[in-house]
């Protein structure tokens, strides 16, 4: 049977069970979204349109991909707004599929903007579909690169959707993805290290998410009897209340980093200074990098020992070797577990102190500690926004299951919080979904609050609402930074809570620190109903958090 290029792709993607697409109009293949019966979340721009799409892909662990579709072609403006959602799905290395109408044959050159040249920036793959009865093969690649392999969004540009070919000719079967085992050689060797370690760390990364491997990474980490940290995008791929888990940043982290003589760093691509840490001393140690693909390997520091392969596949081979080597009993060590207790104890305690704080305006960690009180823990999903949310809260919120805090950024675009409370509803929409957000955060998000109204999306927007740029303010980060960009309104100059209530959100504006668990708890139990709400909490200024370890230059 004929039928159009669009056509061909909507049903591709019901055949590789996408349920629904997020866009910002236009893009050719709309229509026939809607004339298939795919449901569009359609956003309020393109950057959002690719943000929670994005955050679908992460949030499922690339188990269900996140789609959207925005303007191309000659007329690129959706694209060029789309540009900085892509870079951060590449910078982060989501698997994200990105549709949009390419440039038409006779057209290149016409515009000064390259789309081309300047999707393959961003992508990990750029598919051009230069002939209709291409589609399945496109697609098939598509879906290959979203699959397999290291995450990384996946664009596709179709220059001409009205073109027809035969549905029949090149039938679509969905791709299953593909996963590659370590080189068993690899593995000895990296348990070899392992076992004759004095200090031993494992350093989880977001790999380890992709891959379903944090039974594993448990088993793995008890075996050996070894300490773990783990990245801010991997925030929950070790259960956060388990003896041995020293943390994502703070004091205690620093002293695991310091003190350690081998790492096992896996499913994290080792790069310091993107809102991660660095390996002080690095040549001193020796680090045992286990990762996807070669392209971290002997980045940034000399890599002893690679293991290549899927993170679950790499963690299984690592504790079957173990098991060989100690007849099953493991790593002993001592009490690994009470010395990361005692160390955690420590480094947390300032923090636990402001936690229960009564003082006014509220101290933001009192808000988290509340917020912690309020959720169920292990059905729920809490994010943070660029600026303080994510140094505080990446600081002290225990995360007790994958994706119960999405943690985010290597470089960490305000706004992406919304998209991520977005998202995590779509895909969880049993659990309550929290974004925690400064000012920043909060301006990004106004123009697509009217989403939620419109698709009835109960997520609570947390505002710590200190008045300021906190991180920018006075003295903080030392010579070099300014106070000049720091101060915007604040809560005596607009109230917020009138603003987006005028919306329809539920919202309120909490002063009192003993309000605070009465009002989330009636945002949460409004969200049950599919109205949003909006909690402005007066705070002060605290940029006071754990910080990222250098690499001891
Ligand atoms: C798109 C983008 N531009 C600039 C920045 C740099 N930036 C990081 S945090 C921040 C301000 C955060 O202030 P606020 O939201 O009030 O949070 P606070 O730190 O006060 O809690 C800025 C400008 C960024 N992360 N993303
Ligand atoms: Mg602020």
């Amino acid at each position: 049977m004929t039928i159009d290029v669009a056509t061909g792709i909507v049903r591709i993607l019901k055949e590789e069970g996408v349920g629904w697409v997020s866009t910002f109009p236009v893009c050719r293949v709309n229509n026939a979204l809607g004339r298939e019966g795919v449901p569009m979340l359609m956003m309020r721009d393109d950057r959002y349109a690719v943000a929670v799409a994005d955050a679908f892909s992460r949030i499922t662990a690339g188990s269900r991909i996140g789609v959207c579709t925005f303007q191309g072609g000659v007329n690129a403006a959706g694209m060029q707004y789309a540009y900085a959602g892509m870079a951060q799905a590449y910078e982060d290395g989501s698997p994200v599929l990105c549709i949009t109408d390419g440039v038409p044959a006779g057209s290149s050159g016409n515009s000064q903007y390259d789309v081309a040249s300047a999707m393959k920036t961003v992508s990990k793959w750029f598919g051009y579909l230069d002939k209709p009865e291409r589609t399945p093969e496109l697609m098939r690649r598509a879906f290959t690169m979203l699959r397999s392999g290291r995450p990384g969004p996946v664009i596709l540009a179709i220059p001409n959707a009205t073109a027809t070919y035969d549905e029949t000719a090149d039938p679509y079967h969905p791709v299953k993805g593909w996963k590659s085992a370590p080189d068993p050689a690899d593995v000895r060797a990296a348990v070899d290290q392992l076992l004759l370690a004095q200090n031993p760390l494992i350093y989880a990364g977001e790999g380890v998410i992709y891959a379903g491997a944090s039974d594993d990474l448990r088993a793995l980490a008890e075996l050996v009897n070894v300490p773990v940290i783990t990245t801010l995008k991997a925030k929950g791929a070790f259960p956060e209340n388990h003896p041995l888990f020293v943390g994502v940043r703070g004091d205690q982290v620093a002293h695991y980093l310091n003190k350690s003589d081998v790492i096992l760093a896996i499913g994290t691509s080792l790069s310091p200074d993107r809102f991660s840490h660095g390996i002080p001393d690095a040549p001193q140690k020796t680090i045992i990098h286990c990762n996807v693909d070669e392209l971290h390997i002997n980045k940034m520091y000399p890599t002893a020992y690679a293991v290549i392969g899927d993170a679950r596949l790499s963690l299984q081979a690592l504790r079957e070797i173990v098991s060989d080597r100690t007849s099953g009993a493991g790593r002993n060590a001592g009490n690994v577990a009470a010395e990361v207790g005692a160390s955690r104890h420590e480094a947390l305690a300032r923090y636990k102190q402001v936690m229960v704080s009564d003082e006014k305006p509220i101290n933001p960690y009192r808000v988290y500690g509340d917020l912690m009180e309020v959720l169920d823990l292990k059905n729920s999903f809490v994010t943070h926004e660029s600026g303080n949310t994510r140094d505080q809260l990446s600081t002290v919120f225990d995360t007790l299951i994958p994706r119960g805090f999405l943690g985010w950024g290597n470089v960490s675009t305000l706004g992406f919080s919304l998209a991520a409370a977005i998202a995590a509803k779509k895909a969880f929409p049993e659990r309550a979904s929290v974004a925690v957000t400064g000012e920043a955060g909060l301006g990004y998000m106004l123009g697509n609050l009217e989403v939620l109204l419109r698709e009835k999306l109960g997520i609570t927007v947390v505002h710590i609402s200190n008045g300021g740029f906190a991180g920018y303010g006075p003295g903080f980060w030392g010579p070099g930074h300014d106070p000049f960009t720091h101060r915007v309104l604040g809560p005596d100059d607009v109230d917020m809570s009138k603003v987006i209530g005028a919306l329809g959100f539920h919202t309120e504006r909490v002063k009192e620190p003993g309000e605070i668990i009465p009002a989330l708890r009636r945002a949460l139990d409004v969200n049950n109903s599919g109205r949003p709400a909006y909690i402005e909490f007066i705070c002060c200024q605290y940029p006071v958090y754990g910080q990222w370890v250098g690499r001891g230059e």
